[in-house]
């Protein structure tokens, strides 16, 4: 917290600020026909100073003062919003309780120059705060706090891996069990985790056979699945006092030479990802990675025989883009309180890599997830059986493995301080399991 309010009181002072407003955010509405409300997404710089995810809630930094935490707690006998699984930060705020929106908006500060931190502008105007309030170029350097982790949030992320390592375990065994759907190792999962679907960081993609050539399939079969040689990509992760896992693992399950050969294919992204993992280091930048991310693939393509060997060099695939056809997103993100955080794209990604959203270069105390993935995605494989270096692709090979939809390994990775030092796999110290042929 003391290394927070250097950094607001820092970032104020800069941008003609006295002090902050930090909103937790407003219930949206299910349907404007209804009067149901999604739970609260709080709005992640909030979460920063206070893991609560209450409606309407305000943080107060004022520097060289306590922060103040204005907590609205309406008496509603139809709902309250849940407890913070843990109370330790309190301490570290002035709390005021106030019954309704009037109380918030007399517990701010006035006659200041205010920051509004928040995505609700209406709720800037209730709070009396004038259009300056809310600074782009403030927002961005509040965000740019969150970069690099303290030891307190990669503690937070470490046991959010944890957490998901045991949801993650009862789906593979689930899987391999067999008769099961989607939506059962969905549920699975949120059993495993004690988590409600609202809770997860992100929707579970949960993602058996062909489905997992759609990179965020969330409309889950319900039919249990009739056995026999399939794939289940499980892309799941949990939080930790906001902070959130992201992890995906890619198993396997019955016997043929297909199976064998997307078994083998697992096995040799796991084994690419481990490298890529080991080679997150300071300096480079993140594009570099994944840059090299996409050699890797190319050799790994031209191993599994998708690429025939001698067919075409590794730089003439490259530029030909098969690998872009196999893999289209990104090798990975930044991770934190967002899923995708934020902080680490503050330059665009060259055009050849549209969907990559981290391009920082690397630096101590930064934490990426590093996800590569082959897919069998027919719209992006088409134009590849047509142009000019069709010929140089095992399409009978591709074809056989098409029913497994495709493989991804995630795990959440923290640039060490050290340049000696190998970077820190939160998710591989709980959890090494990488799917592969059973
Ligand atoms: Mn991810």
């Amino acid at each position: 917290m003391a290394h927070l309010s250097v950094g607001y009181a820092a970032v104020l002072a800069r941008h003609g600020f006295d002090a902050a407003v930090l909103h937790s955010g407003r219930l949206q509405k299910r349907s404007s026909f209804d009067d149901q409300y999604w739970p609260l997404r709080a709005v992640p710089h909030f979460q920063h100073w206070a893991p609560l995810a209450w409606p309407d809630c305000a943080v107060v930094f004022e520097p060289g003062r306590r922060p103040l935490l204005v907590r609205l707690r309406t008496v509603d006998f139809w709902e309250q919003p849940a407890e913070p699984e843990a109370d330790f930060w309190l301490q570290a705020f002035d709390v005021r309780d106030v019954a309704d929106a009037g109380g918030v908006r007399d517990a701010l500060p006035s006659g200041q120059r205010i920051a509004f931190v928040g995505d609700d502008d209406e709720r800037r105007v209730d709070w009396g705060l004038d259009a300056h309030a809310r600074d782009a170029a403030t927002i961005r350097a509040l965000d740019a706090l969150r970069t690099t982790k303290t030891p307190y949030e990669i503690a937070c992320l470490a046991e959010a891996n944890r957490r998901a390592a045991g949801g993650h375990r009862a789906v593979r065994d689930a899987f391999l069990a067999g008769g099961v759907s989607e939506l059962d190792l969905h549920l699975t999962f949120l059993r495993a985790t004690a988590q409600d679907d609202s809770e997860t960081p992100y929707k579970n993609i949960v993602a058996v056979g062909r489905n997992a050539a759609v990179l965020h399939h969330i409309a889950y079969g319900r039919r249990p699945d009739a056995g026999g040689a399939t794939s289940l990509l499980l892309d799941a992760g949990a939080t930790c006092l906001g902070y959130a896992a992201d992890v995906t693992r890619t198993w396997t399950r019955g016997s043929g030479a297909a199976a064998a050969a997307f078994g083998g294919l697992v096995a040799g992204v796991d084994a690419m990802q481990r490298r890529l993992c080991d080679q997150v280091e300071r300096g480079p930048s993140f594009e570099t990675l994944h840059d090299a991310c996409h050699v890797a693939l190319t050799h790994l393509l031209a191993d599994i025989g998708v690429l025939r060997r001698g067919s075409l060099s590794v730089e003439g695939a490259l530029a030909a883009g098969v690998s872009r056809a196999f893999l289209p997103h990104g090798l990975g993100h930044s991770l934190g309180l967002q899923v995708h955080d934020v902080g680490c794209a503050l330059r665009p990604p060259r055009p050849d890599n549209p969907w990559l959203r981290a391009t920082v270069d690397i630096a101590p105390g930064h934490v990426f997830t590093i996800e590569p993935g082959v897919y069998f995605i027919e719209s992006l494989l088409a134009p590849l059986r047509v142009g000019p270096v069709a010929g140089a692709l095992d399409w009978a090979l591709v074809d056989a493995l098409a029913p497994f939809g495709g493989v991804r390994i995630e795990d959440d990775v923290v640039v060490p301080a050290d340049p000696l030092a190998r970077a820190r796999n939160l998710t591989r110290e709980q959890f090494d399991d990488a799917g592969g042929p059973v």
